[in-house]
Parts: C-alpha cells; structure tokens; sequence
C-alpha cells in the first residue's frame, strides 16, 4: 500500500450497495485514466460485482494491447450504461472533463478518484489526493482495501497507468513504495516488454512528420528557461493525425538543458488552442495554467486558450512572469 492514512470506506460501502457501476474515464483519455478503468473493472468483475465501461472519446491507440479494452463503449450513453447507480469516476480533474451532461449524474451516487490537485471535488463521494503519482496507483491501494488479489488484466492496465503518467518513473514523485507497488505489478502478471513496445514502439510513421514540423518550432526564451513548441491545425490534416498522435513532444522541450518551463501549444480546431506544460523543480505549472483556467499538478498541466498563436504566447508570457520571478 502506498498511502494506508487515504478513507476508501465510502467507496468500498458505496461499491457494496451497488447493482450495476459504470466506471468512465476523462475526455481525451491518456493510459492512466484508461488503465485505472480498467483495472477497477478487473477487480469489480472479480468480486462478481455488475460493472460497465462507458467514455465519451475512444481509448488511446497505446492502450489497445490492456486486456478488455474492447469492453469500453464510447460516444452517447446507451440505455443500460444510463440504468447504472453508482458512477466512479477516475483521473478527471472536473465534471466537465467527463465530457456528459450534468443531469446524467443526477439519480446515481457519483464517486470521484483522482490525483489532480486541481480537483473541484464535484463527486458525492471525492477521494482525491494528489501524493498518488498516478491515479492508477489510487486503485492499487483501493483493490488492497477491496482485498482483490491483482491478476494480469489489473496489474497491466495499472502498470500502464503509472509507467506513463511519472514519464516512465523520472519524475520526483516516484518513491521506493513505487517501485515496490511496481514490483508487485510485475508479480501479478504486468508485461513489462509488452507495456515498452505498445506504448513507446508502435507509434505511426506520419507522426515522425508531425514531430519534424513540432521540432522547427521550437523556441527558447526568457534566458533559456522557457522552451516552446507549437503545431497548427493545418499540420493535423495534413498528415491525417490528431492530438494523441503528438503525445510526449514536450518532452523534448523539457529535456534541454536549463529549461525549467516547457510549453506544447496544439491547435485543435482553428484558433482554440490546447496548452500543455511541463515543468523541472522548483516550478509549478499547476499554478499557471489554473490562471490560465486549466489544472494540473506541479509537473504536468495544461489549458485550452483561444486566438491567434501570437495571443496564446502572449497570455502564456504573462502568466509566466511571476512563477519565473520567484
Ligand atoms: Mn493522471
């Protein structure tokens, strides 16, 4: 267990009391939404409970490999999913990350978990704790409560849940207890190989002409400490991709030497424009992008803005001045 001082009773009382549970992941899924997902759904189906997956957008091509993937349904809420009484929610900062209605939420008991601290707390049961470098790792401490053993379909999708979230265990929060609940994901069936090639070696080739063009952006400013890189819509259809397809770019903005803020600005329609930001210690780019109207925690964060590429920067820069400054 990685944390035994977080109350998971309301959780295990409401999972209890529950007929059917529809477990939903945030729009725009990433692995670690998808994995603790799916392994809640594992663990739940293991306990004989009745459970559903139901997301607004499709799961992530680098998760297709984590077994009943195929089981998540997406786009408007079939009638069954609906007759749910217990919604969990997982990995998404806000409601409206959820990408439905409020009113879906109204007759069922909403449960929250999440490592965001950026959390609005909108569930009628929240456990959110943003020390969980992953929120997949809140479900490896939840099956511990739940006393469901882990098996390969758990362990995998939890596996894949933090590889990807700590940026394959390089950030500050992963600890030797990360390392010892990895271990034991080892143990209960997580394919380390398998999770390397589906995640990291499998990507199209058109993403490497997306990553050419990503790369002439690049930009450094305010004394090499702020590194930027930007892609147009146009680029998107050009080389018929989306926005998964350019996943880990600001990575190699992050990892120039002296940059302490990397900036990764993608046009998803025209003139909206969605802001990702990572950050080296002592910066908190949860900080700026929650003046910006966005989330996310000290490492990792973003936002959605709207303009011209030249407004974006502009209301970027200003935000920028004061986490710079001190
Ligand atoms: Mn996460």
């Amino acid at each position: 267990m990685l944390y035994a001082d977080v109350s998971w009773q309301p959780v295990m009382d409401a999972v209890q009391q529950a007929k059917q549970i529809h477990i939903v992941a945030h729009v725009n899924p990433d692995a670690d939404t998808i994995g603790s997902q799916l392994a809640l759904y594992h663990a739940l189906k293991s306990m004989g409970k009745c459970v559903v997956m139901h997301n607004q957008d499709i799961a992530p091509y680098i998760c297709r490999y984590l077994p009943a993937v195929d089981d998540i349904t997406h786009g408007d809420v079939p009638s069954e999913i609906a007759a749910s009484d217990l919604v969990i929610a997982v990995d998404a900062g806000s409601m409206g990350r959820l990408g439905m209605e409020a009113s879906y939420f109204e007759d069922k008991i909403l449960i929250n978990i999440d490592h965001h601290a950026s959390n609005t707390l909108y569930g009628s049961i929240n456990v959110v704790d943003a020390r969980y470098c992953a929120t997949g790792a809140m479900i490896y401490d939840l099956l511990q409560h739940l006393n469901v053993p882990l098996n390969m379909g758990s362990a995998s999708a939890i596996y894949a849940a933090v590889l990807t979230d700590t940026a394959s265990f390089r950030l500050t929060c992963v600890d030797a207890d990360v390392h010892r609940m990895v271990a034991d994901l080892i143990d209960g069936g997580a394919d380390v190989g398998l999770a390397a090639q589906s995640i990291y070696q499998s990507h199209k080739p058109a993403r490497f002409e997306l990553l050419k063009h990503a790369l002439d952006s690049l930009n450094i400013s305010h004394n090499g400490r702020v590194a930027w890189i930007s892609l147009a819509h146009n680029l998107y259809e050009r080389t018929n991709l989306c926005g998964e397809d350019s996943e880990g770019f600001i990575d190699y903005a992050r990892s120039i030497e002296g940059v302490d803020i990397a900036v990764f600005i993608r046009e998803e329609k025209l003139q909206e424009w969605k802001v990702s930001f990572r950050a080296k210690a002592p910066c908190d780019v949860g900080v700026v992008a929650g003046m910006l109207g966005g989330g996310g925690h000290q490492y990792a964060a973003g936002c959605t803005l709207f303009g011209t590429l030249d407004e974006v920067q502009e209301k970027i820069k200003h935000a920028l001045v004061d986490m710079l400054n001190s």
